[in-house]
């Protein structure tokens, strides 16, 4: 027998529940079955026994939830919540906003939008705001992509932020990060972290969940994050990030996206209410934060547009495949208008000529439009022409509408598109888990709103450690809680680490100390590495740490002349006599630098 609950040869065909009055009449008293009774105390709610008090309210011959806000009438004038403390309905009047209209969606009364509002940035970068209004902006900053401005009590408060790539300080060409704030969570999709996001700095897999407000999960090539009040942001982690945002958020947003006031005059509004033609100061008003060397310099204006626009729009393999009358979109030049398509991705590849993918990411935006709008498109991609490499044990497919080979699936029901989209789908037999499609049988575990995959350890709080077995399992232990592991969130990952850090030291000409303590000698004046992460351990962040000698002169030591570090990516390079700076890839930086969002920081300590 469950829980608070014991077992009885006779007992009542009709036992006390949290709803009694919903109880059939004709509960016959004289006869008996043989089941699990609750105890004295306990009453039967959803197969479980629980405390009397723990009922919620009966409303309407309804029953809902200690807490549970819900709409008293049908036609969504009275809100009312069940009562934690006295355990029944308390109503007040309420109403659908202008924008929104009561109606039953999946089971749910509820008020529902009648209009969403979209802004979108794609490719090199070209922004379409809420109102429609259109303009290109390269800086490399942080910026507000939208946000609410207008806080009222009715709103739900949230922010979107953008950062464009930066390149060897060329503009590269695209969105490279897009940060969510909302509920108190910060999620980024990043470039730099293909298929996974970060909640709150910490590395996760897709999908996650929080609570019943927010969801991020993967749709085809896009991460999607979702939340109960009908925000959607849609990024592909490479360039085309969108907003979509219910009607009631008209003329309340502010940022690069515009006010959503139906109006596209005073689009371009910047942070002081001015508006302007300059998309560069419009960015700049809404910088939300450094980057070091980021600026605001939007190449607009190409000098060689019309060349280009001659070789792209009759070239196979690029920009006139969109317009092309026999071409893989013909089907959808009567839905969508090729013209503007065709425009921006002459103007990108103006501007990138030696970049590829600028003129995959345009053709791939129209390829989706037309999808989205229910057309069937040809293949566009060949091997030599925007090809899309798929992951391991999955493949291409134009027209992928597979909602089911995603191994979360079996835990939450996961949203199937209703169009089809270009995606790498996972071969038969194996589903995608985190970011890689594995046998079915290797499927991970959901946790406190975190997929896990299989065999993968984590820290749910300092004091526990998990990890995630078979058949969705995750088993935990405690970890003591000494002084000396510290848990800390290191790229996004929790570890707890031991607080004695290792140190080796190499001095002067030859001298070297070991992490363990030994010392010894080499003279030699070649490259060396001090010290890397060897294969094979995933657990720990590789990095790598060269030291570079000069070739000894007569009478001359040889000194350390240069110290690399490898990291993150990023190659640091620290040269001798070049002191308070810090060479980042082929860029010098000045002291102290703050790199990749905080996960590298340089500073000057003492005289090194
Ligand atoms: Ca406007």
């Amino acid at each position: 027998c469950p829980e608070n609950s014991n077992y009885t040869s006779c007992g009542s065909t009709c036992p006390a529940t949290c709803n009694n009055a919903a109880m059939p009449a004709d509960c016959g008293a004289s006869t008996c079955v043989e089941t699990c009774e609750c105890q004295e105390g306990f009453v039967l709610d959803a197969g479980k026994c629980i405390p009397q008090a723990e009922c919620g309210c009966v409303f309407e011959g309804r029953l809902y939830g200690l807490g549970e806000e819900f709409w008293g009438d049908n036609t969504c004038t009275k809100r009312c919540v069940c009562d934690a403390a006295t355990r029944t309905a308390v109503c007040r009047k309420a109403s659908c906003h202008a924008r929104e209209e009561c109606r039953v969606e999946q089971g749910i009364q509820d008020c529902y939008p009648t209009s969403y509002g979209n802004c979108t940035a794609y490719g090199t970068t070209h922004y379409k705001d809420f109102d429609g209004g259109r303009f290109i902006f390269q800086g490399t900053c942080v910026y507000q992509f939208t946000g609410l401005c207008k806080k009222t009590q009715d709103l739900v408060d949230f922010q979107v932020l953008v950062q464009n790539g930066q390149h060897n300080n060329q503009l590269l060409s695209s969105i490279a990060l897009v940060k969510v704030k909302v509920y108190g969570k910060s999620i980024v999709i990043s470039q730099k972290d293909p298929n996974k996001i970060t909640v709150n700095n910490q590395l996760a897999n897709l999908p996650y969940h929080h609570k019943r407000k927010i969801s991020v999960y993967r749709s085809a090539q896009d991460a999607v994050v979702e939340t109960d009040f009908g925000l959607t942001v849609t990024y592909d982690w490479q360039s085309q990030v969108t907003v979509v945002v219910p009607g009631i958020y008209a003329d309340a947003l502010c940022g690069l996206c515009g006010n959503y006031n139906g109006d596209v005059s005073d689009d371009m509004m910047m942070k002081d209410g001015q508006t302007t033609l300059n998309p560069d100061a419009l960015g700049e008003s809404w910088k939300v934060a450094d980057v070091p060397g980021c600026m605001e310099l939007s190449k607009e204006q190409c000098p060689t547009l019309l060349e280009a626009t001659k070789q792209q729009e009759v070239a196979e393999k690029g920009c006139g495949l969109i317009s092309k009358v026999d071409g893989p979109f013909s089907a959808c030049h009567a839905l969508v208008d090729p013209f503007k398509y065709v425009q921006s991705c002459v103007h990108d590849f103006c501007l990138f000529p030696d970049q590829q993918a600028v003129v995959c990411q345009q053709i791939s935006h129209y390829a989706a439009t037309c999808q989205a709008a229910g057309v069937t498109i040809g293949n566009w991609r060949t091997d030599d022409f925007c090809s899309i490499s798929c992951p391991a044990n999955s493949h291409y497919e134009l027209c992928s509408q597979s909602c089911s080979q995603i191994c979360s699936s079996i835990y939450t029901p996961v949203k199937c598109p209703e169009r089809c989209r270009e995606d790498c789908v996972c071969d038969d037999g194996f589903a995608f888990s985190g970011d890689e499609c594995v046998p079915m049988a290797q499927c991970g575990c959901l946790y406190q709103g975190f997929y896990y995959k299989l065999g993968e350890t984590f820290h749910p709080t300092k004091q526990e450690k998990c990890q995630c077995q078979d058949n969705g399992s995750v088993l935990c232990e405690e970890v003591p809680d000494t002084d000396e592991t510290e848990c800390k969130v290191v790229d996004g990952v929790t570890q707890c680490q031991s607080d004695t850090l290792g140190t080796c030291v190499v001095t002067g000409d030859r001298s070297y100390v070991s992490f363990d303590g030994l010392a010894f000698e080499i003279p030699g004046a070649c490259s060396y590495i001090l010290t890397e992460t060897c294969a094979g351990d995933d657990s720990v962040m590789s990095f790598v740490v060269k030291i570079e000698k000069d070739s000894r002169q007569k009478r001359k030591v040889s000194t350390v002349q240069a110290l690399s570090v490898e990291v993150y990516g990023l190659t640091l390079t620290m040269a001798r006599g070049k002191t308070g700076t810090v060479m980042v890839d082929s860029i010098l930086y000045n002291l102290p630098a703050i790199l990749n969002g905080g996960q590298v920081q340089v500073h000057q300590h003492g005289t090194g």
